[in-house]
């Protein structure tokens, strides 16, 4: 009896020494090394000139890596549009370049915010995967990384995400069908823990002191968004190649939505480890405050797969009241694609579009008229319900696109045109619309909806007030008075000019007149105590005489 006694307390010590163990950071490695084999790499140099030991813990990267498929064999560049032969053949924890100005290299950091670090990925290769969260464990102090969070995509290959969690901080979640880029981050997002967020692409190299500079400006300017210079991957050679360090290249883009890189504004002189306003973000790589990314309501979940998203961020940034910026001695390698390696279910084009129109519906006010100018298929592709992301810009009541222009993008000027006038023509909350319901189409009042497209009139220096191709029209002896939307013609029923508030007819001398709002807009002689003629005009424009 006694021995058993004695058994039973030694089973319980040693029970306790065991969670003890297990559960305590400090014992941890103890622990690990006597129940798991353990993968050791050290670190690259940190900020400071210190290196760490860095445990992938039981990761085994010689069998993650596996011998290429026959396709990849046959052509290295069709499943990832890089050369991934290439990519396996150099080793997961390779040196890199340090391609900071001197300047960076001196600089003391302390009292940081520690981040999560999210990466989505579609059907990635294991090779730049890897490299892309051991690039991090290596060049990160590890008190800066609370954890890595790895959102497959719901991937072909399963496994690729299924060892990965096996190194320390390295999380897994896969969704259970393909959702795009903008929903899987949105899903990091919402698992992170640490106060800033930091988003990757699935096929970079971190460089050395990447993340102490962002970090740093965050604290100290918590509305602001920062991305790293990003340095160039080459797809074939998978070479490092440094990024000039003058000049900077800041985010830009044209009324289509297509993002581009520039030079900054000339006025501005820097030091070369000053963060630069951007005006977009490129939009794979940059860190945010968690707290500022969820009262921006985050991403726009309506759009899908990938592109726009990069805009959306940014330009509710600005406009909501925080800034975009580059922070030069932050340097991320990305490897650029020449084109989309995976396939879109609706067509990249199409998806494109759709998340720019989004995009353009929700921010960019009057201004979307110069976006559908130049993308004009995009009027009439469906884009989804977007009064939430409206109500949140209400909300957070954010400036408007024009503020934004003239005070963070004034290089981007409004196409030349002969467009005297643009918006909505009204009579109290009612707007002038088209009943396409009748053939021909006839003009009535409407009570005023921002989503409707149709209420919005483009009033040329020559007198057409036109709408999506159709232009007000009066004949009387063809319309009988009755106004119409009829394809322009450069005809002089489509002819009208302002007068104290009346829209007036250049043919007839007569006045827009709703005296039958059921019926359909009419001529009418012109009587400026008639109600019935005043109309709320849009402000004139004061852009389209601007030099270009
Ligand atoms: C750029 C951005 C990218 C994103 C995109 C616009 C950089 C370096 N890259 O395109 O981050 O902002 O512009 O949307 O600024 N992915 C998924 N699910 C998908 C498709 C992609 O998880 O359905 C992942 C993909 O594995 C990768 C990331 O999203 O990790 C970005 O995709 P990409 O590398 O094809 O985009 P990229 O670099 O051409
Ligand atoms: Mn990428």
């Amino acid at each position: 009896m006694k021995k058993y006694r004695r058994l039973c307390a030694l089973l319980i010590i040693s029970m306790i020494i065991l969670c003890v163990l297990h559960y305590s950071g400090d014992l941890q490695f103890l622990y690990k090394a006597f129940f798991i084999p353990k993968h050791w790499i050290s670190s690259d140099t940190d900020v400071d000139g210190k290196t760490h030991s860095v445990s992938l813990g039981s990761f085994d990267p010689g069998s993650y890596l596996q011998p290429p498929s026959i396709s990849d064999q046959k052509d290295p560049f069709l499943n990832h549009a890089f050369n991934v032969l290439k990519s396996n053949d150099i080793p997961f924890d390779r040196p890199l370049p340090d391609s900071r100005n001197k300047r960076c290299k001196a600089r003391p950091f302390t009292d940081l915010p520690a981040t999560s670090v999210i990466i989505a990925y579609y059907n990635e290769a294991r090779s730049t995967l890897l490299r892309t969260v051991v690039s991090v464990l290596r060049r990160t102090p590890p008190e800066l990384i609370k954890e890595i969070l790895l959102i497959d995509d719901f991937s072909d290959d399963a496994e690729v995400g299924r060892l990965l969690p096996e190194i320390p901080k390295v999380q897994v979640y896969r969704n259970k069908k393909r959702e795009g880029l903008i929903r899987s981050r949105v899903r990091g997002a919402g698992l992170a823990e640490s106060e800033v967020l930091t988003f990757l692409d699935s096929h970079c190299e971190v460089n050395v002191g990447w993340l102490e500079p962002l970090l740093y400006r965050i604290a100290e300017s918590p509305k602001a968004v920062v991305c790293p210079i990003l340095d160039v991957i080459n797809t074939s050679t998978f070479d490092y190649i440094v990024a000039p360090q003058t000049p900077v290249v800041v985010g830009g883009f044209d009324w289509g939505l297509n993002f581009k890189w520039e030079p900054p504004p000339q006025s501005m002189v820097f030091r070369p480890e000053d963060p630069r306003k951007t005006a977009v973000m490129a939009g794979g790589v940059f860190s945010i405050s968690r707290s500022w990314f969820n009262k921006l309501g985050k991403y726009d979940t309506g759009m899908d797969i990938w592109g726009g998203e990069n805009f959306e961020l940014s330009f509710k940034v600005w406009m909501c009241g925080g800034q975009v910026e580059i922070v030069p001695c932050s340097r991320v390698g990305h490897v650029f694609r020449k084109r989309h390696p995976y396939e879109f279910p609706d067509g990249d084009t199409n998806t494109v579009i759709r998340n720019s129109r989004r995009v353009a519906e929700v921010w960019m006010d009057e201004y979307k008229k110069y976006f559908y100018k130049k993308k004009p298929s995009a009027r009439m592709k469906p884009f989804g319900r977007i009064s939430n992301r409206k109500k949140l810009r209400n909300q957070l009541q954010c400036r408007s696109f024009a503020w934004y222009i003239n005070n963070v993008y004034p290089a981007l000027k409004p196409p030349v045109s002969d467009e005297v006038m643009y918006g909505r023509l009204k009579q109290g909350d009612l707007c002038l619309d088209v009943d396409t319901g009748h053939v021909p189409i006839i003009t009535i009042l409407r009570p005023c909806d921002t989503d409707r497209a149709s209420q919005e009139w483009s009033w040329k220096k020559r007198g057409d007030i036109t709408n999506n191709g159709l232009c007000l029209t009066a004949n009387p002896e063809t319309t009988h008075s009755y106004i119409l939307a009829k394809f322009c013609s450069q005809d002089e029923s489509q002819i009208w000019m302002e007068r104290k508030s009346q829209i007036v007819h250049n043919l007839t001398g007569q006045c827009v007149d709703a005296r039958k709002p059921d019926i359909g807009l009419v001529l009418a002689e012109c009587d400026p105590n008639n109600t019935q003629q005043k109309w709320i005009l849009p402000v004139k424009n004061h852009l389209h005489s601007r030099d270009l």
